[in-house]
């Protein structure tokens, strides 16, 4: 079993974070360091330590980030300009928090960085 991680905590609202959304599947809340405007992170309920560990049967919990940040986007007023969605994957990709999670990140020009 993966040891959980903070998010866990989080998404049981045994800590406090900025949550802006949260259904049966997902929770989406702001970066507590924010990089740009809109620095939110989309994440599963459950627990997939990396996206090395996704399995056909997390596809419904990896839609709906996609849908929810489409969703936030809007919200944020960050839609028409533009975002980027970005997902760190183990050391190289510079994964701190061991529970994948989508960095939905705007609100200014990003330039044509990667990260
Ligand atoms: P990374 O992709 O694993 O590098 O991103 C982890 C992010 O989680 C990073 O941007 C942190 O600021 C953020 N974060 C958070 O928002 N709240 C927390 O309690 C912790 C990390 I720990």
């Amino acid at each position: 079993m993966a040891e959980e991680t903070i998010f866990s905590k989080i998404i049981r609202r045994e800590i406090p974070a900025d949550i802006l959304f949260q259904d049966e599947l997902v929770t989406a809340f702001r970066d507590i360091n924010a990089q740009a405007p809109s620095h939110i992170l989309i994440i599963p309920n459950h627990l997939i330590p990396t996206v090395n560990d996704v399995k056909a049967s997390d596809e419904k919990a990896l839609g709906r980030m996609m849908t929810v940040a489409a969703k936030l986007a809007e919200e944020e007023g960050i839609a028409e300009d533009g975002y980027r969605l970005i997902m760190n994957c183990n050391k190289h990709g510079g994964q701190e928090v061991y529970h994948i999670h989508m960095h939905l990140v705007g609100g200014r020009p990003l330039g044509r960085m990667l990260a």
